[in-house]
């Protein structure tokens, strides 16, 4: 028996020696340490054996069969290892060959105005906030004075998900809920900015989703001079010096009183052309003073605290800014409309 596990061993290790590949290792781990190989089929035959021999035949036998497995392994080892260095010879790069053009993406010019927007509020002390998206019937409209039936609801007309949820037809929602969550205990400065939807029928001036940024400031003592003079210097900053303001009234649910805010036209500087047609001005936003319900509505005492609002649309400011004539261009993905302006 001890001949017979040297001559394996022997076989083993010569047939090893000229494996060529996995698979002839694998054929001789098999043959030889495999449940039905001839080790195993050496070992049924311990029985036979007086008990003086069997400990004897045993350990040899463990002795083979670890010097086997250890060639395998080795064998294995050494084949893998020049298979990996035929594949690295096959696979040598040229360094010379021109690299492929990398393409840096840039903001969307509508992020880009917004960011704009952002950092001047940021420099006047606002905190910027955002919202989500589906809203209830509640903060979108009822919190903001627009309770059910209310006629200025059909110019807001969205897309509904129940009865009570709704993709947001503007960003105040956002407002209502940090006053109401701040219940009347302390001024707010913020700003809001995302994109709102409206059931419209899309044209050159109208998109069914597009983006709005609207501004909230309430503390005690806050009147329209705060809002006219925040205003004027966000349009110095966002348009140039020279600009002119304008306000006119208007109307609101959230807001009273409520106006309209116009810049003179640079294109004419007021005499009248296409652009501001003929009028001299350009509308650039709407705003107020909080609607004193909306104030109580959020737990805020409308006899201690006020406040100012204003909303604008960034697709609006970038059409202006840059002579956009399609809102539908900011929402098509047509990358050498979006790429000019990276360009810039
Ligand atoms: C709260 C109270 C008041 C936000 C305001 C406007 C006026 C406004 C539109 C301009 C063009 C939006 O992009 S647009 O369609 N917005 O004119 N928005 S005041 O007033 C608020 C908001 C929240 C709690």
């Amino acid at each position: 028996m001890k001949e017979q596990l040297q001559t394996l061993e022997k076989e083993a290790i010569a047939k090893l020696h000229d494996a060529n590949d996995l698979k002839d290792i694998q054929a001789v781990q098999v043959t030889y340490l495999g449940r039905k190989g001839s080790i195993t089929e050496v070992l049924r035959g311990m029985g036979k054996l007086s008990k003086e021999e069997r400990p004897v035949i045993g350990e040899l036998a463990n002795k083979v069969r670890t010097t086997i497995q250890e060639a395998i392994d080795g064998k294995k080892e050494k084949l893998e290892q020049e298979e990996l260095e035929k594949q690295l010879q096959k696979e040598t790069i040229d360094v010379t060959l021109p690299g492929r053009p990398v393409h840096v993406a840039g903001s969307h010019i509508l992020t880009s105005i917004i960011e704009e927007i952002e950092d001047l509020f940021i420099g006047l002390g606002y905190e910027v906030k955002e919202g989500p998206e589906v809203e209830t019937d509640y903060y979108n409209f009822e919190a903001l004075n627009l309770p059910k039936g209310h006629p200025a609801r059909d110019m807001q007309d969205s897309f509904y998900i129940t009865n009570e949820l709704l993709l947001r037809t503007h960003t105040s929602p956002m407002q209502a809920r940090t006053m109401r969550a701040l219940e009347g205990t302390e001024p707010i400065r913020m700003i809001c900015p995302g994109k709102v939807y409206r059931r419209d029928n899309d044209d050159a001036t109208h998109s069914h989703q597009f983006t709005q940024i609207e501004g909230l400031y309430v503390d005690k003592d806050v009147r329209m001079s705060d809002l006219k003079g925040t205003l004027h210097l966000f349009v110095q900053k966002m348009f140039g010096e020279d600009r002119e303001l304008r306000f006119r009234p208007s109307f609101f649910p959230f807001t009273e009183p409520s106006v309209e805010m116009d810049i003179s036209c640079k294109v004419c500087s007021g005499a009248g052309c296409s652009v501001c047609k003929q009028s001299g001005w350009i509308e650039i936003l709407g705003a107020g003073m909080v609607h004193p319900k909306v104030l109580e509505m959020a737990g805020y005492d409308s006899k201690v605290y006020t406040g100012f609002a204003f909303g604008m649309g960034p697709d609006r400011i970038a059409m202006l800014k840059y002579g956009i004539d399609d809102i539908r261009r900011f929402y098509t993905d047509d990358i050498r409309f979006l790429k000019q302006f990276h360009e810039a």
